[in-house]
Order: structure tokens, then C-alpha cells, then sequence
């Protein structure tokens, strides 16, 4: 069950159900070593989603702007390794929707509670733009704006649940896009939480 959201952008529906427990043991693993924090933005706003990374880079927001930093402002330290799981959910999701050899050097971790959203916004802090982004939804499921790359046009809904897979690539890669606030709910693996893993190449 392949369906395509867009030119490069391509939904594999419950692609990782049989692997989400492992997923989410491992998830836990890493914030235990870099616990979740919600970041502030540049304009001084604290942002609803809770964020932790693991892998070589990590995506990081202060009041100087968004960047990836190798080291966890919180402890000084590296980011946790990514999980070898992780690393091989990404590169053979990105191989299924036609991206050979995707080599992601960053997981960024999202934890939406209830009311958590995220704002239309385009990802393009990376380098690496002719590289897809593999984006894994885990937990309770959650409406999906997707938008063109011009903010003004009206984003259709997804909606996105446990198990699902996103590749994004070529012209979907600067696509605006966000989350609509996360609806009450009690999941088996994750209670009251959704989770989202995003891969880059940075
Ligand atoms: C999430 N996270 O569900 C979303 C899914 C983020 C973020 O947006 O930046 O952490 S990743 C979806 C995504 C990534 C890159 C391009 C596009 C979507 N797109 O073209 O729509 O927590
Ligand atoms: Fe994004």
C-alpha cells in the first residue's frame, strides 16, 4: 500500500507496525540519555512538541536560531548513536519510494501530548536537499497538513497513524507542511502520546 501524497512525497501506510515496540524500546533508550525538552524559537515562543535526537547530528532551537549541533546543549555530550534499527527502517523505506542509498546523519525525535502542534513550517536547515526525509508516526494518530511550497496555498489533511511511513523527496522536500493539535487519545504502546521520528541527511 503505496499511495502518493505528491511528486516525491510517498505514504507507506502500517509499513512499521511489526517493528514499533522495538522502535519505541529503543526511542526510550535514547532519552534516557538526552532527555526530552521543549526548545525555544528564535521569537522567544517555547514550542509545544517535546524533542530529543540521536545519530551524528541533532536538530537544536535557541533564541539564535535552528541549526544541528553533534552535541546535545544539555550535557555537552555527543547525541546517542541512532539505533541500528532505525538507521535500516529509514534507508529501506527511502529504497521502497525510489531513493537508493539514503545515509541519514540525524533523528530528530518528536513527543506530542495532547494539544501539542506544529506549525506550518518548511524543513531547510539542511544541505543535503536532493536527500528525502524519512518521517515514522508511532502512537496515537494525528492530522497532517500538507501544503506546496508556497505558504499561502491551502495544505490538504492526512491523516497519519501508528505504524505509517513518509517518504519526502524532490519537489515535496520544501513543501510547507505541520501538525494539527494532537486530539485526546490513550494508545496501546503509547498512552496519551504520539511520537514521530524524522530522518535527515544534513
Ligand atoms: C511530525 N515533523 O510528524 C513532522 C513530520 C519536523 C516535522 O515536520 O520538522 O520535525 S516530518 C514531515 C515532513 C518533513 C519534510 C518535508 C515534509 C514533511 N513535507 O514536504 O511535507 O512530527
Ligand atoms: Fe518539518
Amino acid at each position: 500500500t503505496e499511495e502518493v501524497l505528491a511528486d516525491g512525497a510517498v505514504l507507506l501506510r502500517g509499513h512499521t507496525l511489526a517493528s514499533a515496540p522495538q522502535l519505541l524500546a529503543e526511542m526510550r533508550a535514547v532519552t534516557e540519555q538526552a532527555p526530552w525538552r521543549h526548545l525555544v524559537t528564535p521569537g522567544g515562543f517555547t514550542m509545544s512538541v517535546a524533542m530529543s535526537n540521536c545519530g551524528r547530528q541533532g536538530w537544536v532551537s535557541d533564541r539564535h536560531g535552528y541549526r544541528y549541533s553533534a552535541c546535545d546543549p544539555l550535557s555537552g555530550l555527543p547525541w546517542p548513536a541512532m539505533p541500528a534499527l532505525f538507521a535500516q527502517l529509514a534507508r529501506e523505506a527511502a529504497a521502497r519510494a525510489g531513493y537508493a542509498d539514503f545515509d541519514p546523519d540525524a533523528c530528530l525525535i518528536n513527543r506530542y501530548a495532547v494539544g501539542a502542534k506544529l506549525s506550518l513550517h518548511q524543513d531547510k536547515d539542511e544541505r543535503a536537499l536532493g536527500q528525502p526525509i524519512v518521517s515514522v508516526s508511532l502512537g496515537l494518530p494525528a492530522v497532517f497538513l500538507f501544503g506546496t511550497d508556497r505558504r499561502t496555498d491551502r495544505p490538504r489533511k492526512h491523516r497519519l497513524q501508528h505504524g505509517d511511513v513518509v517518504v519526502w523527496g524532490g519537489p515535496s522536500r520544501l513543501a510547507f507542511h505541520g501538525i494539527e493539535p494532537l486530539p485526546l487519545g490513550d494508545h496501546l504502546l503509547t498512552g496519551r502520546f504520539r511520537y514521530n521520528l524524522t530522518f535527515r541527511k544534513v
